[in-house]
């Protein structure tokens, strides 16, 4: 069964996606998700120009060889683009083998380790008081893990936070220059203590909470955090640290016990190795379109295990429904398998141009049992959405230096 064409497309149904098909000439087709988000274009250019012309003619079985053939025999190794554009071949690799076989791609991973996929949802407010009134909806909604996020009192927009009230800000499909948000450490942490302390008060200790810092602390100032919310007893604590350096983590473990999660913007196992071998951190949140496909994930999940490191995929607006479908295979298949970011389905342009069957309850996804990754994509609708430029926040400090966003 040969490649015979690959197509990419791009859509804006509220958000940009990079949208990977790659046909065979059996007539079977393989979906992939190549988005990164702010820089679309850039993996539509290179998938075009420079993957898709080496693939045509391959065997579409080979997935193993594609992939070492695109990552090692690239010579420019590693990097975001690179990554996303041999993340999409390989989704739409693994679409078509379960296909081909009958079966959903994570009976091919090894089957079923647990009865579904625990998602932990998003409370985003104003204030802590609007914040956990939208945790307290989900709560009622059956979810039982909550990611806390308020606006900081006295900067101009806060990471997570609704911001003009009326988009959320990872949902916006029109920034055509990056807008600047404000950052103050000190203000922060003014107020992150009390939004954890009025939700233990408020919904006592069942629900689990989760927190996302985005970078924006050094590390000895995680370690400060850390030690302030351990009493609040946390699933984990996300990006606390930039790790570009991977012993910034040593400095956080060093102080705290509360539970660590990372890379959503990693794009190898090379960017997690030292992290996860030397257990400085519990959950690894790399993404199947940034880190390099399903082929990719499985290795650095398998890895992650032998270190008692969990799976909690990235799961932000940006990552494709067909990033979530491919996130879902391995969540059902994952010995180690920790939890899914969840922010919903899509709005309702989002749904007619990628259907899918997924059902939710009670705070669990579950898959249908459709060959495959089980995604349909639907090219003339896709059509009624046309990109638009957009970019990402910029970080500044109140001095105007520029920080981390
Ligand atoms: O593109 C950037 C977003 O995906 C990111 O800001 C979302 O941090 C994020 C999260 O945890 O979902
Ligand atoms: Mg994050």
């Amino acid at each position: 069964m040969k490649i015979k064409q690959i197509k990419v497309f791009i859509c804006s149904p509220g958000r940009n996606f990079v949208t990977v098909k790659v046909i065979t000439d059996s007539g079977l087709y393989g979906l992939g998700d190549a988005t990164v988000n702010g820089r679309e274009m850039a993996v539509v250019t290179y998938l075009e120009e420079h993957l898709v012309p080496c693939l045509i003619g391959r065997s579409a079985h080979d997935i193993e060889d594609i992939w070492q053939y695109l990552y090692k025999g690239v010579y420019w190794r590693k990097g975001a683009i690179n990554m996303a554009a041999i993340a999409a071949i390989d989704m739409a690799l693994w679409d078509i083998k379960g296909k081909v076989a009958g079966l959903p791609v994570y009976q091919l991973l090894g089957g079923r380790s647990r009865r579904g996929v625990t998602l932990y949802a998003h409370a985003n407010g104003e204030t802590i008081e609007t914040t956990l009134d939208m945790a307290e909806e989900h709560i009622k909604q059956g979810f039982k893990a909550i990611r806390l996020q308020s606006a900081v009192p006295g900067l101009n927009v806060t990471y997570g936070v609704l911001g003009d009230k009326k988009d959320y800000y990872e949902l916006q499909g029109n920034r055509p220059l990056p807008p600047e948000e404000d950052w103050s450490t000190h203000k922060y942490f003014n107020m992150v203590e009390d939004l954890f302390r009025q939700a233990r008060e408020r919904f006592g200790n069942d629900v689990q909470l989760l927190h996302d810092v985005h970078s924006r602390l050094t590390p000895i100032e995680s370690a400060r955090l850390g030690k302030l919310l351990e009493k609040y007893n946390l699933l984990f604590l996300e990006d606390a640290s930039m790790a570009e350096n991977q012993d910034n983590y040593k400095v956080i473990r060093q102080h705290t016990t509360i539970p660590l999660a990372i890379g959503e913007t990693y794009n190898t196992i090379w960017d997690c190795k030292d992290l996860i071998q030397n257990q400085l951190i519990d959950y690894i949140r790399v993404a199947a379109t940034h880190a390099g496909g399903i082929t990719a994930l499985r290795r650095i999940t398998d890895f992650a295990s032998v270190y008692n490191v969990k799976t909690a995929p990235h799961g932000a607006p940006d990552l494709s429904p067909i990033c979530f479908a491919a996130h879902m295979h391995l969540n059902t298949w994952a010995p180690n398998f920790g939890i899914q970011e969840f922010v919903g389905l899509g709005n309702e342009q989002i749904r007619q141009v990628f259907q899918q069957d997924i059902q939710i309850k009670d705070g669990m996804a579950h898959l249908s049992d459709a060959p495959g990754l089980g995604i349909e994509f639907d090219e003339s609708a896709a059509k009624e959405y046309p990109y638009r430029r957009s970019y990402l926040p910029v970080s500044r400090l109140e001095d105007g230096t520029v920080w981390n966003w």
